[in-house]
């Protein structure tokens, strides 16, 4: 049966059942009430009726008696009055009685002995009343008043109401059919041609004329079909691209190619990745909770590649309500919607955070490995939290590996140093690669650190410790050099410690750059949304710069800022004219040095504005707060410049994101040389972010660049960043960590897998 007709009879009966429950109900109290009513006015008028008969003698003869029966005989209702003598027999009767054919009913044996009485009695085809009171003459009983009622309205009445009822339960019904075509209509039918409309469009690869029905009753539905479309789509766009990468016979990485591609170089190998931030993170917000996904490089790299090999991710479990979504081993399936690979979360106590990850890691590693003269601190607390915490991620690996031949494990930066040695020694089988998001810098600036030797020999636990740049890998063999015993292989880029060979190389991380045709973005749409974003900044200008950078001492944002004030002063043209906006995350903000950090820029922002501001212009916009990545898009592409001027920078992915999003084949980027992109964006205004005046210039410079230089500059840069991009870093990383030869010796199973050590085989 359809759906609609299954809703009608199930409501039609359900009503119909109700209306009728209820109508007996209402027809039996009315009878019941009419009765009462009939049964009181019998009773009055008997009373009255026998007082003045009880004046009268009673005798069948009596005329007076004869007027005064017919008179109340002939009342409304009233069928007809009779009069008995005290044995019984009917001395006068109304004429309506006395023709009918039924003879009269005995008196009730109780009137004569002095009682009134009230029956319902059948006369032939009539239903009666009849009431009798005794007569008196004196103190004894000379006979009885009998009245008779014909109840037949009451029936009538029944059946009247019988009928309204059934009237009103046929119009209830045809409302009920008309109102529930009308909301399946509007509630189903509507929304599911609208779904199914676009979902035609999508198969056919049309533009959707509109999305999917909002409808809530659908939500379930076009939630899933959503997903469903977002995979399609993004198949259908990788398999274009493919296809005309095909065509231009360009070998460039897509998500997709490196999907095959591992399937291929992993031969069935599990993957591990391990970092201290964890992909997917959950926040209560009100009664419910809510994903955040970080805006970060590594998630848009590693997705793909955990996604190929059903892989796990073990990370730091940040987030409030990251215990309520993990089962009691800390581990849940991402991404939520879709999953494809496991989350394992490690859980740290606010002082293994603040020792490992606030000391250690952040004021003891970053500013040891960043030549940006803020001094590392380190203290043998945060040491020995730094310790134990690699231990516990350790540990959480070796836990999700065990029972896994030959796993891959990938180890993700500075927070992690002691991660591969601690690895390899429980399962000389996997093969480890570490890679080192920060800079490395030279032996001498390495040698301050008390534990510089723990460091090396963890990381040396690695087959493959990778920078972003030759230079680190350099400094890193320097140091390696100077601080420990053993084989370094410069040609070979590797270092032997032990019988343990570690492979040291560059890959220079990148970002996504979709292959569009470029100009794809078109220049009317980018003029739009440049004088939209002056509107919600409240600001006038002709040139846009732009800085997105975390609030750290390392992105030169002061220095920025100076050399924005030193263009002002020297051209002052631009006076009124230019403006850099700068997007500033707030980061580790815990840290005193970064609290510092935050008070210096909002100061000097306004130092440099209270110097050139006017009323509807300001030099420096500073925009201090975390921003999606969607938000940060229009600012990239309605600048006429990116400014990066970090002091010391393993690549800086800002500069590498402003490219992609320069489709339109506009824009230039002012580069700092102490940033790993330099090496890769040659067509920059490469600048020392210490010489002010140099900054100062090349901002005038870029600005003034003839435009067919400027875009033939960013032709070259969007031809780089394609090439390289952050699908092709992972396929170089994996594909090196897969391909090394271990020597590895025969381990014997143990209990959690593969474990103890006993001779040599080469694998
Ligand atoms: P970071 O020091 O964080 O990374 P960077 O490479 O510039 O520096 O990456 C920052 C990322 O955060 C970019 O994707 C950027 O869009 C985003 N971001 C910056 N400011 C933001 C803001 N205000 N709101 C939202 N997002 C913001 C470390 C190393 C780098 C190295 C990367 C990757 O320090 O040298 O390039 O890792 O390996």
């Amino acid at each position: 049966m359809r759906v609609s007709l299954r809703l009608i009879v199930s409501l039609v009966v359900a009503v119909t059942l109700v209306s009728f429950a209820f109508a007996v109900y209402q027809v039996k109290a009315e009878s019941k009430s009419k009765r009462a009513e009939l049964e009181g006015r019998a009773r009055i008028l008997a009373e009255s009726l026998s007082e003045a008969i009880e004046l009268l003698p009673l005798t069948g003869s009596d005329q007076k008696l004869h007027q005064i029966v017919e008179k109340f005989g002939s009342r409304e209702l009233l069928a007809g009055i009779a009069i008995y003598s005290s044995d019984g027999t009917p001395l006068i009767t109304t004429s309506d009685l006395a023709h009918r054919k039924e003879a009269l009913p005995p008196l009730d044996p109780s009137v004569p002995a002095g009682n009134s009485s009230g029956r319902f009695v059948r006369l032939g085809e009539t239903e009666m009343y009849i009431y009798a009171v005794p007569l008196r003459a004196g103190d004894h009983i000379a006979g009885a008043l009998a009245l008779f009622h014909d109840v037949g309205y009451i029936e009538a009445n029944r059946l009247k109401m019988w009928r309204d009822i059934l009237a009103r339960v046929v119009v209830q019904m045809l409302v009920i059919v008309a109102i529930t075509l009308l909301v399946i209509r509007w509630t189903m039918v509507r929304p599911i041609l609208l779904t199914a409309q676009w979902i035609r469009d999508l198969r056919a690869g049309r533009t959707a004329r509109h999305g999917p029905s909002e409808e809530a009753v659908l939500k379930p539905l076009t939630l899933e079909l959503t997903h469903l479309a977002t995979s399609l789509q993004q198949a259908r766009a990788s398999a274009e691209a493919e296809a005309r990468l095909r065509e231009t016979a360009e070998s460039l990485w897509t998500a997709e190619r490196l999907r095959v591609f591992l399937r291929t170089v992993l031969e069935g190998r599990s993957l591990f990745v391990v970092s201290n931030r964890e992909p997917y993170a959950q926040y209560h917000r009100g009664n419910s909770i809510e994903t955040l996904v970080p805006a970060s490089g590594l998630v848009t790299a590693m997705e793909p590649v955990l996604s190929a090999s059903d892989g796990t991710w073990i990370a730091h479990g940040s987030g409030d309500a990251d215990s309520l979504t993990a089962d009691d081993h800390g581990r849940l399936r991402v991404p939520p919607d879709e999953p494809k690979y496991t989350l394992r979360r490690v859980w740290l106590s606010r002082e293994e955070e603040e020792g490992y990850y606030y000391g250690f890691a952040n004021e003891g590693l970053w500013p040891l490995c960043h030549i940006a003269h803020t001094r590392p601190i380190f203290r043998a607390e945060d040491w020995k939290y730094y310790r134990e915490v690699n231990r516990r991620f350790a540990d959480a690996v070796l836990e999700e590996c065990a029972g896994t031949e030959n796993p891959v494990i990938l180890v993700q930066d500075y927070h992690f140093a002691l991660v591969p040695r601690l690895i390899k020694e429980a399962r000389p089988d996997a093969r480890v690669a570490i890679f080192w998001h920060i800079p490395w810098p030279n032996p001498e600036a390495f040698g301050i650190c008390p534990w510089q030797q723990e460091l090396l020999d963890g990381l040396l636990g690695a087959d493959l410790i990778g920078f972003h740049i030759q230079s680190h890998c350099r400094n890193f063999l320097d140091t390696v050099d100077r601080a420990l015993e053993c084989l370094i292989e410069r040609e070979r880029m590797t270092v032997t410690r032990g019988s343990h060979p570690t492979s040291v190389r560059p890959f220079p991380i990148s970002v996504d750059l979709p292959d569009t045709p470029d100009e794809a973005a078109g220049r009317d749409s980018i003029f739009i949304e440049r004088a939209a974003l002056l509107r919600q900044l409240d600001t006038q200008a002709d040139f846009l710069a732009v800085g997105v950078d975390r609030m750290d001492y390392t992105k030169g944002i002061p220095e920025r800022f100076k050399g924005v004030e030193r263009f002002l002063e020297q051209c002052p043209g631009y006076r009124g004219r230019f403006t850099l906006v700068q997007i500033a995350a707030p980061s580790r903000t815990r840290i005193g040095r970064y609290q510092d950090l935050a008070t210096e820029v909002r100061g000097e922002a306004e130092r440099i504005n209270r110097r050139f501001q006017t009323r509807h212009w300001k030099p420096i916009i500073l925009l201090e707060r975390h921003h999606s990545h969607q938000e940060i898009e229009p600012f990239y592409r309605a600048s006429d410049i990116c400014i990066v001027t970090s002091l010391h920078d393993g690549m800086n992915l800002v500069a590498k994101e402003y490219v992609a999003s320069r489709g339109d084949g506009g824009g230039a980027v002012i580069l700092s040389r102490f940033a790993g992109a330099s090496q890769e964006l040659l067509d920059a205004l490469i600048v020392n972010p210490y010489d002010t005046d140099q900054l100062a210039s090349a901002i005038r410079t870029a600005l003034e660049l003839p435009p067919e230089e400027r875009r033939e500059r960013m032709r070259r840069m969007r031809r780089t960043v394609k090439e390289n991009n952050i699908y092709r870093w992972a396929a170089d990383l994996i594909a090196a960590v897969s391909e090394i030869r271990l020597e590895t010796p025969e381990v014997v199973a143990s209990p959690g897998g593969f474990g103890r050590q006993t001779s040599a085989r080469a694998s």
